[in-house]
């Protein structure tokens, strides 16, 4: 273990893999608008290369942001001169960082068929890219491969599909999204567990096989493959895309701001430094218009689930307006039973509403545009945990996210099955 320690250590520091030591989490909490203000103002000071991992958002809710080492001792002083308490959530970054290479290293075998496959730890893109392989060709007659485009580096993006109809044909149909935040590597595990599960039980499990008997199943693993490939070689926090702005040495566009539904408006940044960039201009990056495209060309699809981490949330539209719905309340009742499902596999409790009301502001996200085209089931996840680990969840964690996760997407793909409009 030590051995491989340094090993992994000399490895970074040979391909410049960015180092996180000392890097703290800190969880403030604001209490009022006054407070929340204070953090408001701590993102402005862009010197200290603050990372907000989760808010700023309405008063009572906590705020959590990565600390680089440089910085730690002045947060530490902002927080106390304004009398906002926090405390530590991660001690060293990197000491989880490591961990998690050590983990990656040691379990990693090229596996030869989608049985032998590890599920339970992170894999690279050509590891997932050769298991959508290997599931494509165990599995002939259910699943196909789709590429709906490429990424501003050339990478292709790929979508499987899952189907018992016929070639050509338009079934309704739901569509799942991981990774396209590509730190948050749950989503990613999970969506490859999630293809395996569909294909293992098709014909197995009743609800399942009646659901692809009338319907098909998209599902994009590596939705923002540029920014995941980065994840693995240079920057494991790396949330954007990697398009070059002109005019920026910033690299990159938040993808879930960058949706043709309220784009550029408030709970977005206009600054192409921050993780919450929209971009130029709606629809700018690849990886957006790819999806767009594709939704648009298909026409029938009837719900439409972006899955993201952490903070254990089930959150529907709007993100762009506190206004609700018109179909609020079905979606409300809908998301109370996913995540009655949810808990009900390992007790992992869910919190649930509509993105502005729950988190915060966001507009030019992605369910407010699948929504506003006529995608009634717009969802949005936000897996384990609720900030012990973050974006770093444990590699043993995967599986049993991935269950419960599971639990919920039947309990919606059901009822979409049962709804039809
Ligand atoms: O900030 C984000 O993009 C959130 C979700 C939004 C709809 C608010 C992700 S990281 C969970
Ligand atoms: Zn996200």
């Amino acid at each position: 273990m030590r051995a491989l320690l340094i090993l992994s250590a000399l490895l970074g520091a040979v391909f410049g893999h960015e180092d996180f030591v000392g890097h703290q989490v800190l969880r403030i909490s604001a209490a009022n608008e006054a407070q929340v203000q204070k953090v408001k103002e701590l993102e402005e000071l862009e010197h200290l290369q603050l990372d907000f991992w989760r808010g700023p958002a309405q008063p009572g809710s906590s705020i959590d942001v990565r600390v680089p080492f440089a910085s730690v001792q002045a947060v530490k002083m902002f927080l106390e001169t304004n009398k906002l308490s926090y405390n530590i959530m991660i001690e060293d970054v990197q000491a989880l960082l490591d961990e998690e290479q050590e983990q990656m290293f040691a379990f990693q075998t090229r596996a030869a068929n989608t049985d032998t496959f590890n599920y339970a730890i992170y894999h690279n893109l050509d590891e997932i890219y050769s298991f959508m392989d290997m599931l494509v060709a165990e599995n002939p007659q259910l699943v196909s491969k789709i590429q709906i485009g490429s990424t501003y580096e050339g990478r292709p993006i790929f979508v499987l599909k899952f189907s018992t109809g016929t070639q050509g044909e338009k079934r309704p149909a739901i569509w799942i999204d991981t990774g396209i935040h590509s730190r948050e590597w749950v989503t990613q595990a999970s969506g490859i567990w999630f293809a395996k599960k569909i294909a293992q039980d098709f014909g197995q499990d009743q609800t399942l096989t009646t659901i692809l008997n009338s319907m098909d199943i998209f599902l994009e693993i590596v939705t923002n493959p540029d920014g995941f490939a980065f994840t693995h070689s240079k920057n494991r926090l790396w949330r954007k895309t990697r398009s070059r702005t002109e005019g920026s040495a910033c690299v990159g566009v938040d993808p879930n701001r960058n949706w043709d539904a309220a784009f550029g408006k408030p709970g977005a940044s206009n600054n192409p430094c921050t993780e919450t960039y929209h971009g130029k201009f709606a629809n700018s990056e690849s990886e957006v218009k790819s999806i767009v495209d594709f939704v648009t060309n298909h026409g029938n699809i009837k719900a439409f689930i972006s899955i993201h981490s952490y903070s254990q949330l089930l959150l529907y539209p709007y993100g762009y307006t506190k206004d609700p719905t018109p179909a609020h309340q079905e979606l409300d009742q809908l998301a109370k039973e996913a995540v009655t499902a949810l808990s009900a596999v390992y007790g992992t409790k869910y919190k649930y509403g509509s993105i502005y009301t729950t988190i915060y502001q966001a507009s030019g996200n992605t369910v407010d545009w699948t929504y506003d085209q006529g995608i009634k089931y717009s969802y949005t996840f936000e897996l384990r945990d609720t900030g012990r680990y973050g974006f770093l969840l444990p590699a043993s964690q995967i599986v049993p996210t991935a269950q419960e996760t599971w639990a919920a997407l039947m309990t919606i793909m059901a009822h979409v099955e049962k709804h039809p409009y």
